[in-house]
């Protein structure tokens, strides 16, 4: 098929600032192009793709960021800034949309929602986070009755936010593990990683280190410095090691060498990449049971559970991941969350919303 993929308004794609996006982005886009799609990318001016997404056009728009639905009341209503980044990639992908049989919309964004019933090509979306915003849930649920077949989802927890008629397509995520190398020797270091915001739940990570007097590396752009520096205060000196935002290539390298990830979401995360880039390393995962990673984190097999917001139960759910034989959780990630199984998942997907577009036709 020929596929046009829209990115998310907030940040180009390679800054860090789109979150888990750009790692679906990249999943996808790579893997699409080995099952012999053509691929167009419609994304930030000054956005940049690996050389595993070489095949694929690279579309830019210059614009205003669109303002993050993380860090914003649930009652806020939809903004357009002046200069909408938003507006600019959706005029963009509708003024040329004759040219592809599907558009796969990655924002988390109400207008590109809106528009699906409205194009003469197919527009697909993936919902990147759970529920957020009232003014987006009631447009998801929207959808979700009149295009059924355009909404997929990364899991069945985030899923379950939305008010949804029939069962939702899953899809998880995918992620070139070539790029990660299983360390099969774990340094007497605890880790953690993600956006360095409130959401993420870095404080319980740094009381469970604390208490386990081991030292914390974390690795995340510093999207909140107030937050990160409200957490420093709350352990010793020296728990916490901040490693900054890594290009992928630093950052496995890096985390292969911790004993165990603590993965600590104070929302329902949709899925929960940074588990898996842990799990691709050999690093058994410690997730409080809530959204995506209660899903990913197999109890006693990959890592532990513990009680959301219990960070008595984080410390036990350490001490029992530290014990998980480290190459099964490398198995365990070729086995479900590979670049090739994703795009197979999304090729299946993308080629339903064609099929039912052209019946309608
Ligand atoms: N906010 N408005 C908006 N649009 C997005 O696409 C978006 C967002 N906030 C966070 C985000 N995307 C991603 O970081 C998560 O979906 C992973």
């Amino acid at each position: 098929m020929r596929l046009l993929v829209v990115s998310t308004p907030v940040g180009t794609l390679g800054s860090g600032r789109g979150g888990g996006v750009e790692i679906t982005a990249r999943a996808l886009v790579a893997g699409l192009l080995e099952r012999g799609h053509q691929l167009t990318v419609l994304a930030a001016e000054g956005s940049t793709l690996p050389p595993s997404c070489a095949g694929a056009a690279l579309w830019g728009e210059t614009g205003m960021d669109q303002p993050s639905w993380q860090h914003r009341p649930r009652s806020a209503p939809v903004e357009l800034p002046a200069g909408t980044l938003l507006g600019r990639l959706w005029r963009r992908a509708l003024s040329h949309q004759a040219d592809f049989d599907v558009i796969l919309n990655l924002a988390y964004d109400w207008l590109p929602l809106w528009l699906t019933p409205h194009t003469a090509t197919p527009v697909a979306h993936l919902v990147s986070m759970g529920s957020v915003a009232a003014v987006m849930d009631e447009l998801i649920a929207e959808i979700a009755r009149s295009h059924p077949q355009h909404l997929a989802f990364h899991t069945a927890a985030q899923a379950a936010d939305f008010d949804l008629p029939q069962p939702p397509r899953l899809v998880g995520n995918g992620f070139d593990l070539g790029r990660y190398r299983f360390q099969a020797e774990p340094a007497e270091l605890l880790g953690w990683a993600g956006r360095i915001a409130p959401e993420k739940g870095l404080e319980d990570a740094a009381a469970a280190a604390a208490r386990l007097g081991l030292p914390l590396a974390v690795w995340g752009l510093q999207e909140d410095p107030a937050y990160a520096r409200r957490v420093e205060a709350s352990v010793p000196p020296g728990t916490l090691r901040w490693r900054g935002f890594l290009p992928t290539e630093q950052l496995q390298a890096e985390l292969g060498h911790c004993a165990v990830l603590l993965n600590t979401p104070k929302w329902n995360e949709a899925f929960g990449n940074v588990v898996v880039e842990a799990l691709a390393c050999g690093v058994p995962v410690a997730a409080y049971a809530r959204g995506g990673p209660a899903e990913l984190v197999q109890e006693g097999h990959t890592g532990a559970l513990a009680r959301p917001d219990d960070v008595a139960a984080l410390v036990a759910a350490v001490g029992r991941a530290r014990r998980i034989e480290r190459r099964r959780c490398r198995t365990w990630a070729e086995q479900h969350c590979s670049q090739q199984a994703f795009a197979a998942r999304i090729e299946a997907w993308l080629e339903a919303v064609n099929g039912s577009a052209l019946a309608r036709r």
